[in-house]
């Protein structure tokens, strides 16, 4: 297992390399270029230059999250060869960078979505909240506002202005769309992929639907244990696996994630995880919590144990922390605050060591 931690990159994250290769065990980042529209090919020059920036400060960059789809590709509309053309080339350009796994979502128009990106806890810190019922009394576009307003500082990524303008667009395209018509996109897209992640030795990592319901009328397909079975199913390869993220499984309530990953795991088809805890405030709201298992709703303890028995040898990040220590938007991205995190990835390294000792 490796210890990574996300960074946005240079100009994008107030979080510097110097303070996350401070963190004990943090072996690396993962980042991206957030500013190349999904679609576009990546300029090997400004791969070349973060790359640089990452090793000068004594951390691998071995993980890329993300490289987004272009919604053409998932819609199957006209001109998605193009973009698939684009994302190959990205992808050869990143192995020859050192890149050897590629996170991304297929996630239709919008990335992962919270009601409040500042809820007030009683111990003074704040978090992220999804409280189902806020959400659907808004519109798209009343909770982008919201989300420009309160993170001031930095775009979202996934609610970019840019990708708003079209948001009604896309809303109205994915209505109707049958699922079967949703895989075989999926299918098409993975066909055109796969044999050339498999060539350069890229792991590619799709991650869950985040939350693991359908919001705005929107579909959601990869969300349990079946439709991960059946979209790593649509091209059998060990380099079409999975990005296990526990926050976005785990928000469906009684959701086995220690299974998934000794199913998914045991295959070797989990490449990267994402680990982090939440706490259910009813049967649909939750608000995340520290990482800690006694903090929130998942087992974070059973989850390490179940990568451990699997011989999971991929790349885990600590995922959303809470902002403690009044740390404010000028000092993290919502959910990526440097303390929570730290400590999270601390917490993780901390049940594998013990779980690395007790078993030899
Ligand atoms: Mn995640």
């Amino acid at each position: 297992m490796k210890m990574t931690f996300r960074w946005f990159g240079e100009n994008q994250d107030p979080i510097g390399l110097r303070e996350i290769k401070q963190i004990p065990g943090m072996t690396g980042v993962v980042t991206s270029l957030l500013d190349i529209p999904a679609g576009e090919a990546w300029p090997e020059e400004r791969i070349a230059a973060m790359v640089a920036a990452v090793h000068a400060a004594g951390l691998e960059v071995e993980v890329i999250e993300s490289v987004n789809i272009h919604e053409d590709i998932k819609l199957g509309a006209p001109g998605r060869d193009e973009k698939i053309e684009n994302y190959i080339v990205t992808m050869d350009r990143l192995a020859r960078h050192g890149i050897k796994c590629i996170c991304y979502n297929m996630m239709p128009v919008l990335d992962w979505a919270r009601s409040h990106l500042y809820y007030d806890l009683p111990d003074g810190s704040n978090t992220m909240r999804y409280e189902a019922a806020f959400i659907a009394n808004l519109s798209t576009e009343e909770l982008a506002a919201r989300y420009a307003e309160e993170s001031d500082t930095y775009e979202m990524p996934g609610w970019e202005p840019e990708r708003m303008k079209k948001i009604n667009h896309y809303l109205q395209a994915y209505r109707g769309m049958k699922e079967e018509t949703f895989y075989a996109n999926m299918k098409y897209f993975l066909d055109a992929i796969i044999p050339h992640a498999e060539k350069l030795d890229i792991k590619m990592a799709v991650h869950p639907d985040d939350p693991p319901q359908p919001i705005f009328g929107l579909p959601k397909l990869i969300i349990s244990r079946d439709n991960i079975r059946k979209y790593l199913d649509l091209h059998p390869s060990r380099h079409n696996g999975l990005t296990l993220c526990t926050g976005s499984l785990g928000a469906k309530k009684g959701a086995d994630i220690p299974a998934m990953v000794r199913e998914f795991g045991g295959e070797g088809k989990i490449h990267f995880a994402h680990v982090r805890n939440l706490r259910f405030e009813n049967e649909t709201d939750f608000y995340e919590s520290a990482h800690y298992t006694p903090c929130g709703s998942l087992d974070i303890f059973a989850i390490m144990k179940a990568f451990h028995d699997v011989g999971f040898v991929g790349y885990v990040r600590p995922d959303h922390g809470r902002m403690i220590w009044d740390e404010t938007t000028k000092k993290g991205r919502p959910g990526y605050g440097l303390y929570d995190r730290a400590i999270g990835a601390n917490y993780l390294l901390g049940l594998w060591e013990a779980l690395e000792r007790c078993s030899t």
